[in-house]
């Protein structure tokens, strides 16, 4: 992207979402954790929950909040749609210039938002990296495998590939088609945009155990189609059409 395309940083224009997939125990934590923090960052912001058609409360909860709250929009795939759906759900409802988007557990600080902010002066696209990821080892060491493999098959340079704690600009979502339905869609949305010439800074944020709900984000199901995401999407970009 010409940087002179970049919007303007200051007063920042921010839309926030979350992707929740049954976090009924999670989902009124993060969204009223998003209220207090934002205000402090941007004076024009927005809030999306997008429920990825969770079987529990979390659509309910969400729709409540919207109604109290008129920051807060609630969106519900039907049929949940993988991690990917949702995270495509939330950047094409984005309508700021802005998009930040981070997980619906809790797990991530939305006060470290502020530490971003700072590298979108000398970059297009911030990335958190999990300064100490609280994750089994089996997970982290998983991760590290995984995010060495997808850097080398797309050139990323990347320390955390799917910490889920990004500031993309919305114009980005204009210009690529996005696939992924499942855990590729950061890879994807990044290689995309690192294909166009975007720059991606990198910063350390801190990450929290998942206080409530279960966790899904490794059961082999997710593996398998993030493998299979990976061929395809690198067939696509790395040998072209
Ligand atoms: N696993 C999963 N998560 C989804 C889905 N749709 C939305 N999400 C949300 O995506 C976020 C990340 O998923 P998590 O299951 O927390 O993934 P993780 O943080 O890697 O793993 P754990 O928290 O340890 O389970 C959460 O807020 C989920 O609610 C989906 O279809 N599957
Ligand atoms: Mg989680």
């Amino acid at each position: 992207m010409p940087a002179g395309v970049r919007p303007p940083r200051s007063p920042l224009s921010l839309s926030v979402f979350f992707p929740c997939y049954n976090e009924e125990a999670n989902v009124e934590n993060t969204t009223r954790a998003a209220l207090r923090a934002l205000p402090r960052i941007s004076d024009d912001f927005e809030i999306i929950i997008v429920d990825d058609g969770s079987r529990d409360r979390t659509g309910e909860i969400a729709d409540r909040l919207a109604a109290e709250h008129p920051q807060v929009r609630a969106v519900h795939n039907r049929p949940n749609l993988g991690y990917g759906g949702a995270l495509q759900r939330g950047f094409r409802e984005a309508r700021k210039a802005w998009v930040f988007y981070t997980d619906g557990d809790g797990q991530f600080d939305f006060e470290e938002i502020g530490l971003l902010l700072p590298l979108l002066d000398r970059y297009d696209i911030v990335s958190g990296y999990r300064l100490d990821r609280k994750d089994p080892w089996l997970r982290k060491l998983n991760a590290f495998c995984w995010t060495a493999l997808v850097n080398v098959v797309f050139r990323l340079w990347l320390r955390d590939i799917d910490c889920a704690f990004k500031i993309y600009p919305r114009a980005l979502f204009e210009e690529i088609e996005m696939k992924s339905m499942g855990a590729l869609i950061d890879t994807e949305v990044l290689a995309r945009a690192k294909r166009l010439r975007y720059t991606i800074g990198q910063i350390g944020v801190h990450h929290f155990p998942r206080r409530a709900g279960t966790q899904t984000g490794a059961n082999l199901r997710v593996i398998l189609r993030a493998f299979k995401e990976l061929f395809l999407l690198r067939r696509e970009i790395v040998r072209g059409p």
